[in-house]
């Protein structure tokens, strides 16, 4: 069966990809559609070996469309999705609008695939990307070992931002390279050349958006909501891939041998960990245009017998939006 498929917010850093990764994939899409804002209508953007033109969501009828993946932040989503999914669609949604609701299953490919069938809204959303790339590291350690606590720090790429922030990195770089002064716009500091402890809003204990997503979604998409989870969310000058540094305290003790072989057989996961110069994941190194979720440094805490340390890096565009969006397709797809 060939499907009709909507990709939402299409001329964005997700939208862009999600095109990408259905045509590498063979999705089998008999139309696409492809929508933006009023503003970028009438343009074109590359599916496959073809150039599709850019309609207005606004004035889109979603009657006939099967699947629409959505990333156009939230307030599209919200708007939107509901629509889509009432004219027959399942809406695949990678913002955070729908991701908490108790009817919206929160999928993970590799960690709770089942979950898909349940939803009765007709609407599936995609986990945060910093959330998303831990939960297929930490899944087959959790389903080992038992994870009590996770204490996480991210190096966050400025294309989780979206496109006006990979825009402002090259501009203040080239900027600052020339001895300009330079302005910050889309980040309330300058990004270039610097580390931003802020992703998100600041709530009244002061975390952040970003750094709660970490705490919920995690509970959700592993099904325990007794897992404690720590965050300091951070954004880098780097434009593609997020890093994390990653501390769990297990119930059992799980050695640096047995996590490397969980992960080694675990799906989605690539370990690259020889301690020696380069023998590590790196944004630019392995994470950028790669699917897999890759994981080095894999040793035990020394400061408590069930810690265990990791370094995990994945393309935040790839399989922390994109790929995992399209992946939900082919679920969905597979259901018949
Ligand atoms: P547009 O190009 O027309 O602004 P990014 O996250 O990279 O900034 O991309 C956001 C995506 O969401 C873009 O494709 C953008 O389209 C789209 N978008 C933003 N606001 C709307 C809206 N009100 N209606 C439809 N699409 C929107
Ligand atoms: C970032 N993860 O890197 C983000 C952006 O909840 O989908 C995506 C926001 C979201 O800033």
């Amino acid at each position: 069966r060939q499907y009709k498929v909507a990709v939402v917010g299409a001329t964005g850093a997700v939208g862009e990809v999600m095109l990408a990764v259905l045509a590498e994939r063979n999705f089998p899409v008999g139309e696409i559609v492809v929508l933006a804002s009023e503003r970028s209508a009438g343009g074109r953007v590359a599916f496959g070996d073809d150039e599709v033109l850019v309609r207005d969501l606004a004035t889109f009828d979603p009657a006939g469309v099967d699947i629409a993946l959505f990333s156009a932040g939230g307030a599209v989503s919200k708007e939107y999705a509901p629509k889509f999914a009432a004219a027959g669609a399942v809406v695949i949604d990678n913002s955070s609008a729908f991701r908490m609701d108790a009817d919206v299953p929160l999928v993970v490919s590799e960690v709770n695939p089942e979950a898909v069938k349940d939803r009765p809204r007709g609407i599936i959303a995609n986990p945060n990307c910093s959330t998303m790339q831990l939960m297929v590291a930490l899944a087959p350690l959790h389903r080992a070992a038992g994870i009590e606590r996770i204490n996480v720090a991210t190096y966050q790429s400025v294309s989780g931002t979206g496109r006006k922030a990979m825009e402002e990195l090259g501009r203040q770089t080239a900027g600052l390279l020339n001895f300009q002064s330079v302005e910050p716009e889309v980040y309330p500091v300058q990004i270039a050349f610097n580390v931003i402890p802020h992703g998100g809003d600041f709530d009244a204990n002061g975390h952040t958006s970003e750094e709660m997503k970490l705490v919920h979604e995690t509970r959700k998409i592993l099904g325990d909501d007794a897992i404690g989870v720590n965050a300091t969310v951070v954004r880098v000058p780097v434009f593609y891939g997020h890093s994390e540094a990653v501390n769990i305290e297990t119930r059992d003790k799980l050695t640096a041998v047995r996590a490397r072989e969980l992960l080694q057989a675990a799906p989605g996961v690539e370990v690259v960990d020889e301690p020696a110069n380069g023998g590590y994941p790196t944004p630019v190194t392995h994470a950028s245009g790669n699917d897999a979720v890759f994981v080095g440094r894999i040793r035990e805490d020394l400061s408590h017998e069930r810690g265990l340390n990791l370094w995990v890096v994945s393309d935040n565009i790839r399989k922390g939006a994109a790929l995992n969006a399209v992946q939900i397709a082919e679920l969905v797809a597979a259901e018949g």
